[in-house]
């Protein structure tokens, strides 16, 4: 399996994200990367590469453009309006206010365009953020003209961003932008398998009412883990896409058996599909000892999650999500993926 990985994710690493009345070091932090990176050389994975310049065409089909203008632009134009440190959000375009009309005032649009206070913008944020993208993009593209499967390194991640929003630790939407690319380059119907411990809302919204994309989420449960506000079995698909959007929320303390059921149900959903690639939406923050998230998985199950999801027998590509406990998030992660090689 062809790793796509850049060092460019170092270049975004806010100071801090508030959790708990305080500023602490963010959960999402490069060292993430590099255990990742170590113990994908320890399994042998050596056949890597770093990305292709990013092509907007995908970007841009999934993103609204002047959110990415927005993202683009940002940190210039947060200095020049005189602040000096990281941006974080606080007001937002809640219940009864205005959606329509986008401020002109910087501190307006990083309110307008964010969907929660946690994720901090910074100097560097940008450019992490546009290699993150392109990693998803080139392991697609590799898949679309031939190989199996890849697993793009992406970092920061990208599941909670929708079309115009960034949080969660997200801005650009990763698996939508391999989701879309699959599309362009002429497959049929596309699903994507979201196995982080949160619902990927972002890639819900952007593909709620198309067809054609299939999205499957094994997560905790809204009513008591973020975000929150989406991720709910009811949420079924709209118009169109009625009956392509299959959320399966799990209560605290959910061990792998509850979880494999579960997965079981996605995948099934995922066959009928017929699909003619899949992009897995890779978090093991599912881990039991992942400090933000209450599920109760231990490290050999991931090999036995790869395994299953290579039983779908469907060109693959993975894209890194979430993941906090930092020790042993390479073990995991590069477990799915071995599981998958070997079954
Ligand atoms: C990609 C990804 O995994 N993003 C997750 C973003 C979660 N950010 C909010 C963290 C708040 C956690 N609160 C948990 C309380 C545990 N006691
Ligand atoms: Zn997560």
């Amino acid at each position: 399996m062809e790793v796509i990985y850049s060092t460019d994710h170092a270049d975004h690493f806010p100071q801090g994200e508030i959790y708990e009345g305080q500023l602490i070091r963010p959960f999402e932090c490069p060292e993430r990367w590099d255990h990742i990176v170590a113990a994908l050389g320890v399994a042998g994975f050596d056949h890597r590469s770093g990305p292709d310049v990013l092509d907007f065409a995908a970007v841009h089909a999934v993103h609204d453009a002047n959110y990415v203008q927005f993202l683009q632009n940002f940190w210039a134009n947060w200095l020049a309006a005189g602040h000096t440190g990281e941006a974080i959000p606080t007001m937002f375009p809640v219940r009864g206010l205005c959606h329509d009309k986008i401020p002109a005032d910087i501190d307006g649009q990083l309110g307008f365009y964010a969907l929660a206070a946690e994720t901090s913008i910074t100097a560097g944020t940008w450019s992490a953020v546009e290699a993150s993208a392109s990693l998803a993009q080139t392991a697609q593209r590799r898949v679309s003209a031939g190989a199996s499967n890849a697993f793009a390194l992406c970092r920061p991640p990208g599941h909670h961003a929708s079309a115009d929003q960034f949080g969660g630790y997200c801005f650009l939407n990763n698996a939508a932008i391999a989701t879309q690319g699959f599309l362009n380059d002429g497959a049929q119907r596309v699903a994507v398998l979201d196995v982080d411990f949160h619902h990927g809302n972002g890639t819900q919204t952007i593909f709620y009412q198309r067809p054609e994309v299939l999205f499957v989420s094994l997560h905790g449960d809204p009513a008591e883990a973020f975000p929150y506000f989406l991720g709910y079995a009811e949420e079924t698909g709209q118009g169109p896409g009625e009956g392509t959007n299959l959320n399966l929320p799990l209560p605290s303390g959910t061990g792998f058996a509850q979880w494999a059921a579960a997965l079981e149900v996605g995948c099934e959903a995922i066959a009928n599909h017929r699909p003619d690639a899949l992009v897995v939406s890779l978090g093991v923050d599912t881990f039991k000892d992942d400090p933000i998230s209450f599920f109760k998985l231990d490290t050999p199950d991931y090999l036995r999650i790869g395994q299953r999801i290579a039983a779908l027998n469907l060109p693959t590509v993975y894209v890194m999500e979430g993941g906090y406990a930092v020790e042993e998030i390479g073990t995991n992660t590069v477990n799915v993926l071995l599981g998958h090689l070997n079954s």
